[in-house]
């Protein structure tokens, strides 16, 4: 076993690096008794949920208030203090100790922002001394089964991740019939090439969003799935469910009116119509997941959602569950959803981030890991999906450094590994 090795650490470092919006965040190095260094750093997001472990920013003059100073001191002072106190024999030991650290219950003290880059490095760290991959570690940590996973590329963004007008935040096609992590590479660049062409001849521009979709003015999600659709089949496939498939992630609270009311295409819709304008778009475009279509705190939104379509569409929750093992087995019980967004960064540790996963298998929930928008190129992700065995990933658009860095690292394991399957985990289809 990998925790047999112990884990010394001899120096950490810490310094501030920009992330994919160009305000930093923390970076790490820990340096090993062997001489060798491990990395990480953290992301950051935008449409947070409000139960996330806390992101540590200056508030002081610097990037408006975004500076990541104070993490970084965390990690330089009492973190490097307990790190380097004692060899670790596990990674949960190692975690638990930067928790007691904190001393608070959401990391708001050191920040999960210096919290989550040094349990990523440290994840690396206890790979190196058993001389495995990351992914390979994390399989026999969690007794996984490894599996390259359908990602689901976010070609068009709206919401909080562009200054369009378009409600929904994301809309995704994720290539489920490919035969390989590489051909389903290659679909989403292909459809995001498409959809490029389609997007420059009706709006005369392709501009960005926060995850490297376009943004154009789309007026509604229908619109957007339409343009979807057709990008699909200019590649020559087949836009369906087991084939290629649309997944969307509105983020629901960015468009929540409080009162169980949604504003969507400028209207104002109850829950029970909000559930009628989900099942309208499932009849109509090959959706296979739907990531909070409910606000957060919408608890009774999300049960109506899971009795109306839980049987048919993944049902995936982000901000609801911010990661939480505890949170995610209340809506297991509750039946709020059949599947999990899984973001190290909510939760602050790579050991609550397992925890997650665990309790989501035990509800039999699907899990989807996910990038945020604000990115590095620290690829661990790639790792972490592979390893736990989960089968889907989001990392944005198949464009621009910071998400092409997961995509990239997932075709190197299938190149290097030989024989981890391709596709969605056993019972995962819509
Ligand atoms: C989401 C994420 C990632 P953010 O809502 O799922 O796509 O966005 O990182 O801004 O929370
Ligand atoms: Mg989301």
């Amino acid at each position: 076993m990998p925790d047999d090795s112990k884990v010394t650490i001899s120096a950490v470092a810490a310094r501030q690096t920009l992330d994919s919006r160009g305000y930093p965040t923390v970076a790490v190095r820990l340096t090993l008794d062997d001489g060798a260094t491990v990395d990480a750093s953290a992301p950051a997001g935008a449409s947070t949920g409000e139960f996330e472990a806390v992101e540590l920013r200056d508030g002081d003059d610097a990037y408006s208030g975004r500076g990541v100073r104070q993490a970084v001191a965390s990690v330089t002072g009492e973190l490097a203090e307990a790190l380097t106190s004692h060899p670790w024999a596990t990674l949960h030991e190692l975690d638990a100790a930067m928790i007691d650290v904190d001393g608070t219950d959401n990391l708001a003290r050191l920040g999960a922002n210096a919290v989550v880059a040094v349990s990523i490095a440290a994840t690396r760290a206890f790979a190196h001394v058993a001389d495995t991959s990351v992914h390979a570690w994390l399989a026999r940590l969690t007794g996984s089964s490894e599996r390259l996973p359908v990602p689901h590329f976010n070609v068009l963004n709206g919401g909080a991740h562009a200054a369009n007008p378009l409600d929904f935040q994301e809309f995704m096609v994720a290539p489920v019939g490919a035969a390989s992590e590489e051909e389903a590479v290659q679909t989403g660049a292909e459809v995001y090439h498409a959809l490029a062409a389609r997007v420059k001849q009706r709006f005369g521009t392709a501009g960005l969003g926060d995850e490297g979709g376009f943004a154009p003015d789309v007026a509604n999600p229908h619109e957007a799935l339409d343009l979807l659709v057709a990008a699909i089949e200019d590649t020559g496939l087949t836009a369906a469910v087991d084939e290629v498939a649309i997944a969307i992630d509105p983020a629901a609270n960015g468009f929540y009116q409080g009162d169980g009311r949604y504003r969507v295409d400028g209207r104002v819709l109850d829950r029970g119509q909000l559930v009628d304008y989900y099942e309208r778009l499932l009849d109509t475009y090959p959706l296979r997941s739907i990531e909070d279509g409910f606000a957060e705190d919408d608890h009774e939104g999300w049960r109506l959602m899971f009795d109306a379509t839980g049987r048919r569409t993944q049902l995936v929750g982000d901000d609801l569950y911010v990661t939480d093992a505890r949170r995610i087995e209340e809506g297991a019980l509750s039946h709020w959803s059949n599947a999990v967004l899984i973001k190290p960064n909510q939760i602050g540790t790579v050991t609550g981030t397992l925890d997650a996963i665990t309790v989501a298998r035990e509800h039999d929930m699907r899990c989807m890991v996910s990038h945020r928008s604000g990115e590095t190129t620290d690829d661990f992700i790639a790792d972490l999906v592979v390893g736990t065995g989960v089968g889907q990933i989001k990392s944005g658009a198949p464009a621009r450094g910071e998400r092409v860095a997961k995509y990239n690292r997932l075709m190197e394991i299938e190149a290097e590994s030989g024989g981890i399957p391709y596709g969605l985990a056993e019972g995962s289809a819509r």
